[in-house]
C-alpha cells in the first residue's frame, strides 16, 4: 500500500497543504533569489540594500513593504518590481520576508572581522581641520542624519551652511557619539554597522558590522572604546575606536546564566570611568568599567570571548549586575552620575538606582511611557525660591513633558502638551526648552516651547498641517534653534532662541537628528549624550 493510501483524509488534505505550501515557499524563495538577494543577500542579511530579518523589519507594517517592493523606495537604489512580478508573487515575497531565517542567522567573531574595513590613506590624515572645513569653527559643526535617502550632511555652526554631504549605512539610529576631542563621530545603523568618520578631512575612516540588529553605540570618554548595544545577536560587542577592530563579545546572559537578553540601550558614564547598559528581557542593568585600575568583579557568570591580548586588564569590562524587580527600557543620568533614572514599558513608575549600592533605592512617578534618553536638566528656582536641578523628559504615549526635582525624586510638574512627542531640548544660554508631539495625528506640526522657570508652553512654532516638526540642537553658544521639518523634500529650521523668529531654512531630506560637535563633547545640560 502506497503512504497515501495508508494516510487518513483529514491527514490526507494536512500532507498536501503542506506539500503546497512547502512548494509556495520554494518558488518565492527562488524568486527572492533572483531579484533581491544581489542586494539584500542570499540569507537576508543585508548587503548594499538593508537586511530583511523579522527583527529588522519591525518597524515596517507588511502593506507597506509590499509598496516598496511594488513601487520602490524614492531616493534609493530600491527599484519597483511591479513588471517583473504579478500581484500574488509580490504579496508573497512581502509576506516571507517576516518568516524567520532558518538556520537561525549567526553573527560572531568571524562574520565581523569579515565585515571590517579600513581606509589606510585616510587614517593617515592630519590631525588639523582641513580645507573642507572653509575656516568653520570645528567644534561647532553640526551632524545632520537625513534618513531620507541615508544621507549625513555636515553644517557649519556659525555660518549655519552645509559643508559636506556623504552617503550612510541604511536606517541610522540615535545620536552619533564623538571622540573626546570632537574630531571623529561614530554612527551606529539598525542594521549594525558602525561608522567612524574624520570631521576634520571629512572621509570615512572605518567601518564594521557588530551586530545583525543594533539599538545604539556609545564611545569611552578616553576615547578608547566604542561599546555597541544589540538586539540580534544578544550580544555587546566591544571595538578599537582607533580602527573599529573587534575586541570582545559579551554575550548578554542573566545572573542565573540561563537566559539571554536583548540590550535596550547603552550609554557612557565619564566621571566613573564606564558604560551602563540597560537589558530589556532580563531585570538586569549593568556596569562594565573601562579604567584600567578597576578592581575585578567576583560575582556573577561570565561568558566573554576576548581578541586583543594584553588590552583588558582583569575589572574591564566584567559587568557589575544591579538585579532589579523590572525590567530597564531606558534611563537618564543624575547629574553625578551615581544614579540612573530609569523607565520600563510594562510599569506605571519608574525606578532609580543607585549604581554603587547596586539596588533600587527609589520610585518615580512617570505615567504613559517617558522617553528617558531624550530627558534634559536645567537650574530651576521653586516658589520659595531655592535653586534646584530638575529633569524633563517627553512621553512617547501620552501629550505631557514630566519635570523631577533631582534632590527630591518628586514630581515638580506634569506639562501638558498637544501631544505624545519624542524628544526635548534646550541649552544653558535658553530660556526655553522645545518640544514635539510627532506621534499625534493632528499636531505633529507643532513644536512647543516650554519656559524653564515657569514650567508653562509659552509658544508654539508651526509647520504646514500634515508635515512633522521635530527635534532641536542649539548652535554652541545657544543663540539658534534648529529644527528638523522631518519630510522627504525637508529641511532644517532656523530659529531665533530669543525671539523664536524662524531666520532661515536649510533643505534636507527627512533630517531626523542633528548634533552640536560642542553640545556633545561640553556634555550639555540641554541635550542628550
Ligand atoms: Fe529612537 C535615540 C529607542 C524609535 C529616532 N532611540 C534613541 C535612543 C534609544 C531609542 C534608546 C538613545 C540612543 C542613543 O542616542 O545612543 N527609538 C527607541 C525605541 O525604543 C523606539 C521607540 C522603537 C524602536 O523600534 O527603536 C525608537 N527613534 C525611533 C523612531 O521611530 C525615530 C523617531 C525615527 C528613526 O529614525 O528610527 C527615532 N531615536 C531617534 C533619534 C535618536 C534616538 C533621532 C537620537 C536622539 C538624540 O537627539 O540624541
Amino acid at each position: 500500500m502506497s503512504l497515501l493510501h495508508r494516510l487518513s483524509w483529514p491527514c490526507l488534505i494536512a500532507a498536501l497543504v503542506a506539500v503546497a505550501g512547502s512548494a509556495a515557499a520554494g518558488d518565492v524563495e527562488t524568486r527572492y533569489q533572483e531579484h533581491c538577494a544581489a542586494c539584500h543577500g542570499e540569507t537576508r542579511l543585508g548587503g548594499v540594500g538593508p537586511a530583511l530579518l523579522p527583527e529588522n523589519l519591525e518597524r515596517l507594517r507588511k502593506p507597506e513593504a509590499l509598496n516598496v517592493i511594488r513601487d520602490g523606495r524614492v531616493a534609493t537604489q530600491m527599484p519597483g518590481f511591479a513588471d517583473k512580478l504579478n500581484a500574488d508573487e509580490l504579496r508573497q515575497l512581502a509576506e516571507w520576508i517576516y518568516t524567520p531565517v532558518v538556520p537561525a542567522p549567526v553573527w560572531g567573531e568571524k562574520e565581523i572581522r569579515g565585515s571590517h574595513v579600513v581606509d589606510a590613506a585616510a587614517a593617515r590624515l592630519p590631525a588639523r581641520p582641513g580645507r573642507g572645513l572653509k575656516g568653520a569653527d570645528p567644534l561647532n559643526l553640526f551632524i545632520v542624519v537625513e534618513t531620507g535617502d541615508h544621507h549625513i550632511s555636515v553644517l557649519d555652526g556659525d555660518k549655519l551652511e552645509r559643508l559636506h554631504r556623504f552617503p550612510s549605512r541604511y536606517a541610522l539610529h540615535g545620536g552619533p557619539k564623538f571622540s573626546p576631542d570632537g574630531r571623529f563621530v561614530y554612527f551606529a545603523s539598525r542594521d549594525g554597522w558602525i561608522s567612524k568618520f574624520d570631521l576634520y578631512n571629512l572621509v570615512v575612516v572605518a567601518e564594521v558590522r557588530a551586530g545583525l540588529n543594533t539599538r545604539n553605540a556609545a564611545v569611552s570618554s578616553d576615547g578608547k572604546w566604542v561599546l555597541v548595544a544589540n538586539y540580534l545577536p544578544h550580544s555587546l560587542v566591544v571595538l578599537d575606536a582607533a580602527d573599529l577592530s573587534l575586541a570582545r563579545i559579551i554575550p548578554t546572559w542573566n545572573a542565573a546564566g540561563n537566559k539571554t537578553s536583548r540590550v535596550s540601550a547603552v550609554y557612557d558614564a565619564a566621571p566613573r570611568k564606564s558604560f551602563v547598559v540597560a537589558l530589556k528581557d532580563v531585570p538586569e542593568a549593568w556596569e562594565l568599567s573601562y579604567d584600567p585600575a578597576a578592581e575585578p568583579v567576583a560575582e556573577g557568570l561570565v561568558h566573554d570571548f576576548q581578541y586583543k591580548e594584553g588590552a583588558f586588564k582583569p575589572g574591564m569590562f566584567h559587568p557589575r549586575r544591579t538585579l532589579l524587580t523590572d525590567y530597564l527600557d531606558d534611563f537618564f543620568f543624575t547629574q553625578s552620575y551615581d544614579e540612573i533614572l530609569g523607565s520600563s514599558r510594562s510599569a506605571t513608575k519608574g525606578q532609580v538606582i543607585f549604581l554603587d549600592g547596586r539596588k533600587k533605592v527609589a520610585e518615580l512617578d512617570l505615567p504613559g511611557m517617558p522617553h528617558l534618553g531624550s530627558g534634559i536638566t536645567w537650574k530651576w528656582k521653586d516658589p520659595a525660591g531655592r535653586e534646584r536641578t530638575v529633569m524633563a523628559s517627553p512621553n512617547l504615549n501620552a501629550g505631557l513633558v514630566t519635570v523631577i526635582d533631582l534632590e527630591t525624586y518628586e514630581t515638580v510638574k506634569q506639562i501638558p502638551t498637544l501631544g505624545p512627542g519624542f524628544f526635548l531640548r534646550s541649552h544653558e544660554n535658553s530660556r526655553y526648552a522645545f518640544t514635539d508631539s510627532m506621534m499625534s495625528k493632528e499636531n505633529r506640526n507643532v513644536l512647543q516651547v516650554i519656559d524653564k522657570q515657569s514650567l508653562e508652553v509659552v509658544a508654539q512654532i508651526r509647520a504646514e498641517p500634515g508635515q512633522t516638526l521635530a527635534h532641536v540642537e542649539f548652535t554652541r553658544d545657544g543663540r539658534y534653534a534648529l529644527a528638523s521639518l522631518w519630510e522627504m523634500e525637508g529641511a532644517l529650521l532656523v530659529i531665533d532662541a530669543r525671539n523664536l523668529r524662524e531666520v532661515k531654512r536649510i533643505p534636507a531630506r527627512k533630517p531626523v537628528g542633528k548634533y552640536n560637535v560642542w553640545n556633545k563633547i561640553s556634555r550639555s545640560e540641554g541635550t542628550s549624550h
